[in-house]
Parts: C-alpha cells; structure tokens; sequence
C-alpha cells in the first residue's frame, strides 16, 4: 500500500527586524479577512503583486457598503495599533487604465457600488487611473498608479478560514508578564504576523491539544467558536495559540513511492504562495538529521526532483522545502516523500 504522508511543519522561526508591517481584520458580515501594509510604500503594480506574493487574493476590492464598514474597522483598528491617527491613503483594488472613466476591480470586476469622495473620480491631469482610499473620510479618490503608497489586501473566507486542517499551523505562545487578555493575546499574534488561533471546527481543538504539553494544566485564548481551551473560565489566563493566517500548502505531484531500478523518477512539488522551494535528500541514519540537495530544476513556487535512472541508492527520504517571509520573519515549511527503489527481478 502506498501511503504519502503530507505534513506541512513549522521547523524553524527566525525573528528579524520588522520591516512588512502589517495590520489584519476579518471582516464581520462578509467573512473576508483584509490587511493593510505600510512597511514599503509601494506603486500600484508592485501593491497587487505582494498582496499575491504573500498569498492573498488581490488589492481590496469593496464591492458592498458592507465591505466600506469592515474596511472603516480594518482602518480604525490599525490607527489604534500604530497610534497614527492622521490621514492614510492605502491603494485599492480598482483601475480605469483600460478605458479611461471605466472602472473595474482587478479581476474585470464592473464597479458598480461606488464610494468616491466629493468631486472624484477626476482624472487630475488626465493621469489619475488608480483607486485609493482616503482616510478617515472612508470615501475613494482616483490617483496616479505611480504614486508609492500603503495598499489593502484581501481574501475571501472560502480560503481564509476554511484551508485544509492539515496546513493550518498552530504555536502555544506565553504572555511576557504573566497573565492576560484575549485582546492583548490578538494583539500579541498579530505582532508576530500570525492572528489568535479560530476555532471553526473540532478538528481545530484536537490539534491545539495535540500539540500542547499534555501535563500543562494551563489554559489558553483562542477565537472563533470557543474564547479560550483547557480552562473551567476564560479568565486569567496565562497562554493563547497563535495561527498562521496564510499558511504555505506543499503539494508533491506524485503519489508514487515505489520504484524499480533503471525507473525515471520526477516529482514535482508546488508551493501555494510564491516562493522558493526545493527538494532535500536524506542522507546517512535519520538521527544524524543530514539533507543534501538532489538534482533538481527549481522555478518560482516549484521545484521538480529529477532522477534519471534510478539506483537503489536512491531509496530514502526526500522533502521538499519552501520559506515564507511574514514581517520580517522567516517560517520554514516542509514536506516529505518516501522514496523505495527496488531491485530488477
Ligand atoms: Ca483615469
Ligand atoms: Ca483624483
């Protein structure tokens, strides 16, 4: 039987200088998660390609006067975190550079809620081709698509909260002084990139109590369906879980294990979000813990081991690795094949 055992592990957290910073939201009628990035200062093309690079759907498109509430939520609360209350003026989502007065979101999406500020859009001299929010006014303006500025991305929850239990990573993290609250343990997640772990599901509960040290008696916050785990009252407490918001999905495209000898073998493994990724072999007893790189072909998000003809030498354990930056820190997937080369009959 031939069982491939694909666990995306969180092995290796680097904590550097902040430098992509970041505030999160999920929105509460819609179910979008939105971020705003203020780190670099960035011109509408480059704004649309990090918001995909760091795996969100695009530059926020707000298609609803819902969608205007949970962007003036997203706002109010990152004023509160930066403690910058003045005037912010993030890209969003919307050009009309295909056809000037014809505005479309990113993925040809008609505008057709419509939030402009008094006077806009007015091509300001015939180079305006460029939507942004203009804040506290919470209403829109059209700007030139160079201008460097802040940018809101979003997601919709069909992948923001509803990704496979098996890449969703979870951390048990500690308050500094001792005991606090769930808001200090959301800020404290999102500090670090990550956000207070949701609870949508008992898969959830089950991995959270796996990975906790089964002698703790310690509680901790969480959000979603449940405010806290492991406490008669969630009150006090001194841990919370921390969740990755985008995790990084490695898919090998084969499920093949079994090879005979004299076999081409080539797998590819493809990354979820761009990056670099690539293949390590496993050499030596597994406790000496040695990976060296086999020939490969390495493009952006993917990666394909090659094995021309196979030798039982080849026979060992294979992963494939990829790293997601997310504010300055660098978090290290990976997952793993087993490869058996069996001999010619
Ligand atoms: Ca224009
Ligand atoms: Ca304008």
């Amino acid at each position: 039987m031939i069982v491939i055992r694909i666990a995306a592990i969180l092995f290796g957290v680097n904590f550097a200088q902040a430098d992509d910073y970041t505030y999160w939201s999920l929105g509460a009628t819609t179910g979008n998660l939105y971020g705003l990035y203020w780190g670099s200062y960035l011109s509408y093309g480059y704004g649309e390609q990090s918001c995909k690079d760091k795996g969100w759907k695009n530059l926020v498109y707000i298609t609803s006067y819902h969608i205007d509430n949970e962007i003036a939520d997203l706002m109010l609360g990152a004023a509160d975190y930066t403690g910058d209350y003045g005037y912010w003026s993030p890209f969003i989502g919307m050009t009309d550079y295909s056809h000037e007065g014809w505005w479309k979101w990113n993925d040809d999406i008609p505008v057709v809620h419509q939030n402009w500020g008094p006077g806009q859009p007015d091509n300001h001299r015939r180079n305006e081709d460029c939507g942004s929010l203009e804040w506290p006014m919470n209403w829109w303006n059209d700007i030139d698509c160079g201008e460097r500025l802040p940018y809101i991305c979003f997601q919709e929850p069909s992948t923001a909260s509803r990704s496979s239990i098996d890449n969703r990573l979870f951390s048990i993290r500690n308050f500094d002084g001792g005991k606090g609250t769930q808001e200090l343990a959301r800020s404290s997640c999102k500090k670090v990139g990550l956000r207070l772990a949701v609870v949508d599901s008992d898969e959830v509960i089950t991995k959270i109590e796996n990975s906790r040290n089964p002698n703790s008696k310690v509680g901790y916050w969480v959000d979603g369906t449940h405010n806290c785990l492991n406490a008669d009252k969630c009150e006090g407490l001194t841990s919370y879980v921390c969740e990755d918001v985008f995790p990084l999905a490695l898919e090998p495209s084969s499920q093949d294990e079994d090879y005979m000898v004299g076999d081409t073998i080539k797998i590819e493994c493809t990354s979820s979000v761009v990056s670099t990724v690539k293949w390590q072999k496993q050499e030596g007893a597994p406790t000496d813990n040695i990976w060296m790189d086999p020939l490969q072909n390495i493009e952006p998000g993917k990666a394909t081991l090659i094995i021309k003809s196979a030798t039982q030498d080849d026979s060992a354990k294979y992963r494939c690795t990829a790293n997601k930056d997310i504010i300055g820190q660098s978090r290290a997937y990976a997952t793993f094949v087993n490869i058996r080369v069996h001999p010619e009959k």
